[in-house]
C-alpha cells in the first residue's frame, strides 16, 4: 500500500499523525500556497502536479495505490482533478470532508451560493467588513470600494491589494473566540464574511459574530465528486478495509 495524502487542513494534519504512527507508506502533499506550511510527520512534496495528466503521471511513477483527498472543501480544483485522475487509472480515492457549519439560534446569516456572489450581499452604505476568506478572492470586492475591509491573511501580501481601504491582520489559525471577538470589537466590524469551511479551527469568528450580534455572509460550498468520509477514524478504517481486500 502506498498513500498520497492531499493536505492543507487540520484534518489532513491529524490524519498524517495517524498514518505515520501506523507506519503506512504515505506522501503528504501541499499546493505551496503559503511561505512556511506546518511541518508534517511524513515525507512531504510541495507544489501542483500539473493538472489531471500531471497527477496521473505522478500516481503511476510513484505506484500510489490509495489517494486521500483531505483538502479544504473550497479546494474544488484539486478535488475535481483527483477524482478525474483516480477514475482514469483505477486508483482508490476517498475524500475526508468535515461537516458544514449550520446556523444556530441567535445567528444572522445570509447564505450565498458561491463566493462570487458575496460582494452583492454587502450593503451600499459604507461598512466595516471582516473578510476572513483568505487572499485568493479579495479582488471580487473591488466592486464595493466604499467599505473598509479587515483582511486576515496567512502571509503578508506580496502585491498591492485591489481594495482602497484595508487593514491586514496576519494569522494562520486555529483561532479562538476570545481573539476573534476582540478583533471584531477593536476594528468596529459591522459585517463578517466567511466560507462554509466547517471544522473547528475557523469557527471562532461565527461564535464571535453571534455574541456581538453581527450579520454573517456565508458562502456555501461547491459540490464535489466522489465518496467522502467525515472523520480521520473512518478514513483509517477505509484504508484498513482496502488493505484487507488486497487492493
Ligand atoms: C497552504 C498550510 C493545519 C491546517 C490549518 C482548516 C484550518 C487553519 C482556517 C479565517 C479563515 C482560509 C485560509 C484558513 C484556515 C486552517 C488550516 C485553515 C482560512 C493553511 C495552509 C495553507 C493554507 C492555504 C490558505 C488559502 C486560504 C485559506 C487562509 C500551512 C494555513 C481563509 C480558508 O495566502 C494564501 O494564498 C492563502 C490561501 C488557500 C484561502 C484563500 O483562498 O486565500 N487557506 N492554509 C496549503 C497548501 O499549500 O497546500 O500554511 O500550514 C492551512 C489551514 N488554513 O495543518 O493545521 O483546516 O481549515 N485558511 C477558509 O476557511 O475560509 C482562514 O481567517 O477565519
Ligand atoms: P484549488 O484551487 O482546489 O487547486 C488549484 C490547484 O492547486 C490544483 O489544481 C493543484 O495544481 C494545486 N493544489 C491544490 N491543493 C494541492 C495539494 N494539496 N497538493 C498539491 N497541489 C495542490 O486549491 P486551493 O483552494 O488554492 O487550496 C490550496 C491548498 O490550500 C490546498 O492544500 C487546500 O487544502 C489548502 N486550503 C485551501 C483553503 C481554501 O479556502 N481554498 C482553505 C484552507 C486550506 P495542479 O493542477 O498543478 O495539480
Amino acid at each position: 500500500m502506498r498513500v498520497l495524502l492531499l493536505g492543507g487542513t487540520t484534518e489532513a494534519s491529524a490524519l498524517a499523525v495517524r498514518l505515520a504512527q501506523a507506519r503506512i507508506d504515505t506522501v503528504f502533499s501541499y499546493a505551496g500556497r503559503t511561505r512556511a506550511p506546518v511541518l508534517q510527520p511524513l515525507p512531504t512534496r510541495i507544489g501542483g502536479f500539473g493538472g489531471v495528466q500531471g497527477l496521473v503521471n505522478y500516481l503511476k511513477s510513484k505506484a500510489i495505490s490509495h489517494v486521500i483527498d483531505a483538502t479544504h472543501p473550497f479546494a474544488a480544483g484539486m478535488s475535481v482533478n483527483a477524482f478525474a485522475a483516480c477514475t482514469q487509472i483505477g486508483t482508490a480515492l476517498i475524500r475526508l470532508e468535515r461537516a458544514p457549519w449550520v446556523a444556530q439560534v441567535g445567528d444572522n446569516w445570509t447564505i450565498v451560493d458561491q463566493i462570487e456572489n458575496m460582494p452583492k450581499a454587502l450593503p451600499d452604505a459604507p461598512a466595516r467588513v471582516f473578510l476572513a476568506i483568505g487572499k485568493q478572492q479579495i479582488g471580487l470586492f473591488s466592486v464595493k470600494p466604499q467599505h473598509h475591509y479587515v483582511l486576515r491573511l496567512v502571509d503578508a501580501p506580496d502585491a498591492p491589494l485591489p481594495l482602497p481601504q484595508t487593514t491586514v491582520v496576519l494569522a494562520r489559525g486555529p483561532f479562538t473566540t476570545h481573539e476573534d471577538t476582540a478583533l471584531m470589537r477593536d476594528h468596529g466590524i459591522t459585517h463578517v464574511l466567511a466560507k462554509n469551511a466547517g471544522g473547528s479551527a475557523a469557527r471562532a469568528k461565527l461564535i464571535a459574530a453571534r455574541a456581538l450580534r453581527l450579520p454573517v455572509i456565508m458562502a456555501a460550498r461547491p459540490a464535489l465528486p466522489g465518496a467522502a468520509l467525515d472523520s480521520v477514524d473512518a478514513v483509517m478504517g477505509w484504508l484498513g478495509h482496502s488493505a484487507l481486500r488486497g487492493v
